[in-house]
């Protein structure tokens, strides 16, 4: 049987779906990246990679060594490409510059390089997330891209991703037609299709959620948890499973296989913070990817993809999977 790379359903989709050649060379570039990634997180404590910096990012968290390392790797593997004019990271404090010796593209890369990094010393999976977005015209402008550039909404993204590291290595992408996933194949060193349409079953018997903050959340959230620990004998009248991982990715991917409702809702703990996750190089890929694969992401309010963002590491409550069950939260948040 003829096995699919990436590198052949990229050049296919070229041809069936006119995807420019500069975007199929930025998700080789970023699987390549994410190869090197799964590389050195699979070292271990082989690799002397595991544990912290001692420093914090910007949003106050203590940066892990492999938080780190995974930023570097997808910052050297993209800016001598050609094919972006700036990078954006969960990282990095401010938008990075293609250094001037290197030709500028029409892309914006934005990621969160090893998300789920508390994971790290426990040996739990974790993964790399990635949305790509298209470089407003500069009119000519040289200099410094700004952060404004990255400020568009996740309904204009063109692509995005996520890598899981877990017992198999996982790339799952949308291109905006379907989701796809690809297993890496280590003996081969390529992402080979194996997941072709990937879709989430629109009803569900699992949640996903932190319980130790439930005496901070909001209203809804509190009622619609209530309802679901009920089980058959409340409202909903089945009995749900809950599971947490603590790693998005994880989370979400176990959604996209089997169903369930992801939430990470706005909490009263930093009632000026709209949530914990990160809309830019969170929320925006992981909604594209789940309403590509036929699920529903909303912030309570709205659909997520349809924010305007305001700053680069601005956050958001997140409610995504299974149809049926985004639609009833997001249904009690407007009661
Ligand atoms: P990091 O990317 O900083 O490791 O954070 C992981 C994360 O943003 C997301 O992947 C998880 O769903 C969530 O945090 C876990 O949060 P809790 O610490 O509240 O369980």
């Amino acid at each position: 049987m003829t096995r699919t790379s990436l590198s052949r359903f990229l050049i296919e989709q070229t041809r069936s779906h006119q995807t420019p050649a500069e975007l199929r060379f930025l998700i080789e570039v970023v699987a390549r990246a994410c190869k090197m990634i799964n590389h050195q997180v699979s070292k271990g404590a082989l690799g002397g990679v595991l544990g912290s910096m001692g420093t914090e990012n910007v949003q106050g968290e203590v940066q892990k060594k492999l938080d780190v390392l995974s930023n570097e790797i997808l910052l050297e593997a993209n800016e001598w490409g050609g094919h972006l004019a700036g990078m954006a990271s969960e990282e990095m404090d401010n938008a990075y510059q293609i250094p001037g010796k290197y030709p500028k593209g029409s892309y914006l890369l934005v990621f969160d390089p090893l998300d789920g990094s508390s994971n790290i010393d426990v040996n739990v999976s974790v993964g790399t997330i990635f949305s790509v977005l298209r470089c407003p015209d500069r009119n000519g402008e040289e200099g410094d891209l700004g952060e404004e550039a990255f400020l568009q909404a996740g309904t204009e993204q063109v692509a995005a991703g996520y890598a899981i590291y877990g017992p198999q290595t996982m790339l799952v992408l949308t291109l905006g037609n379907g989701v796809k996933g690809f297993t890496l194949d280590s003996e081969m060193g390529s992402f080979i299709l194996t997941h072709d349409n990937i879709r989430v079953p629109e009803t569900t018997a699992e949640f996903a959620i932190n319980m130790s903050n439930q005496r901070h959340w909001e209203a809804p959230v509190k009622r619609y948890v209530d309802e679901l620990l009920q089980g058959q004998e409340g409202p909903l009248e089945k009995d749900y499973n809950m599971r947490w991982v603590a790693a998005m990715v994880a989370d979400v991917h176990r959604i996209l296989t089997r169903g369930g409702i992801f939430m990470y809702p706005r909490d009263a703990r930093e009632p000026e913070k709209p949530g914990k996750l990160r809309l830019m190089y969170e929320a925006n890929p992981m909604s594209f990817i789940i309403e590509q694969a036929g699920g529903v992401s909303t912030n309570g309010h709205q659909r997520i993809m349809d924010i305007q963002p305001e700053s680069l590491h601005e956050r958001v409550a997140v409610f995504l999977g299974s149809k049926d069950e985004v639609e009833r939260i997001t249904g009690y948040h407007s009661k």
